[in-house]
């Protein structure tokens, strides 16, 4: 026996916990995800989605499945905003998952099926529909209190935390990191912006993705409609800038995060003005003032801090995120560095996309 056949047999053994059609048939690897193990499953006719969570990263599994067992508890259906979000499936005993022998987490999630994700937005219509999803999730997680989830992840998106690590990291820096030592230095200020915002009761927490990254959202199969978004195991208190500006450091990098050339990076304006677009149509009478107005500095700070956490990656050993070689997360590093920089030098442009849309 393989040890392929070996651990699709351990998977389909895991899978017979779940109330799912028989027979299960079979799984292969699903998805681009850096963190989870993911699976799809096939059983009689049906597909499913079958993950180990990843409890290096994620302290505590079981407030991931406790905050989607609250979110599946909504009042209202996301389809209420035409929307989608991944049912989970029970076991026969009545819980959200197993547990492997090594003590690590399995879940099973419905395949929301005759959807695909798109590698790249080739048109400024798929743009406004993944700005209107994402507002769409938004306006719909936004009836629950935020402060009824648990945060999976603490310091997730703190900017700032990640900065000071770095920067102690980086004091030896090795000559080849001397030019990233100081594009990163200059950015204290960024690191802490909507922090102090926050702080400073300028902007509010909100119940949001965490991930919205164009992997995680699901089109119809032509690839006209946004219509689900995925990988929800990082909902929980945040910031809708954050979330916002993930989204378009993931959509308006053409090349996507796996480019190896910095120099051909660049964050694409007329993409991003039509996912503002879509966002600002659906959460343009919801949102005040000051929240629109630090909307740019979530979209210049997310691949600063995503370029940062892959730096510190690289520097421990490649522990956080997947990778096919070493050396990997310091490329993808550079490529958001590079991608930070194109953004500040449109600043301007950007701003007025933001003023306009939401003039509306
Ligand atoms: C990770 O596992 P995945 O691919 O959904 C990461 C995100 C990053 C993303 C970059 C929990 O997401 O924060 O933006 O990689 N998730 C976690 O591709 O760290
Ligand atoms: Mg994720």
């Amino acid at each position: 026996m393989s040890c392929d056949e070996r651990d699709a047999r351990h998977l389909l053994a895991l899978a017979e916990a779940f109330v799912i059609a028989r027979p299960l048939s079979h799984v292969t690897p699903l998805g681009r995800g850096l963190i989870n193990d993911t699976y799809r499953l096939e059983a009689a006719d049906c597909t499913y989605v079958l993950q180990r969570i990843n409890g290096q990263v994620f302290p505590a599994p079981e407030q991931i499945m406790a905050n989607l067992h609250r979110l599946a508890q909504h009042p209202h259906s996301p389809a209420t905003y035409d929307l989608c979000v991944p049912r989970l499936i029970p076991t026969y005993d009545g819980a959200s998952f197993v547990r492997d022998a090594a003590g690590a987490i399995w879940r099973l999630l419905e395949f929301i099926p005759e959807t695909r994700t798109l590698t790249r937005l080739d048109t400024p219509e798929q743009a406004r529909e993944v700005g209107r999803a994402l507002g769409r999730f938004h306006r719909w997680t936004a009836h629950l209190p935020n402060t009824d989830f648990a945060v999976t992840l603490p310091g997730y998106h703190d900017t700032a935390s990640y900065f000071k690590r770095l920067a102690e990291m980086l004091i030896d820096a090795p000559p080849e990191l001397t030019q990233l030592r100081a594009f990163i230095r200059d950015r204290q200020a960024l690191a802490k912006i909507l922090e102090q915002a926050l702080a400073a009761g300028q902007i509010a927490l909100y119940l949001t993705h965490g991930d919205p990254k164009l992997d995680n959202i699901l089109f119809d199969q032509y690839g006209r409609q946004a219509r689900a978004l995925i990988d929800l195991d990082t909902v929980q208190p945040g910031l809708i800038q954050h979330d916002l500006g993930d989204c378009l450091r993931s959509c308006c990098n053409a090349l996507g995060e796996g480019e190896t050339d910095p120099t051909r990076v660049s964050f694409d304006l007329q993409l991003a003005a039509a996912i503002l677009g879509g966002y600002a149509e659906v959460t343009r009478a919801w949102l005040n003032t000051a929240e629109i107005d630090c909307l740019f500095d979530g979209i210049r700070v997310m691949p600063f801090e995503l370029g940062m956490r892959f730096l510190i990656d690289h520097l421990n050993g490649d522990r956080y995120f997947k990778v096919d070689r070493p050396g990997r997360n310091l490329i993808k590093a550079q490529i958001q560095f590079a991608l930070v920089a194109d953004i500040e030098r449109q600043e301007q442009a950007i701003r007025a996309v933001i003023d306009e849309v939401f003039s509306g």
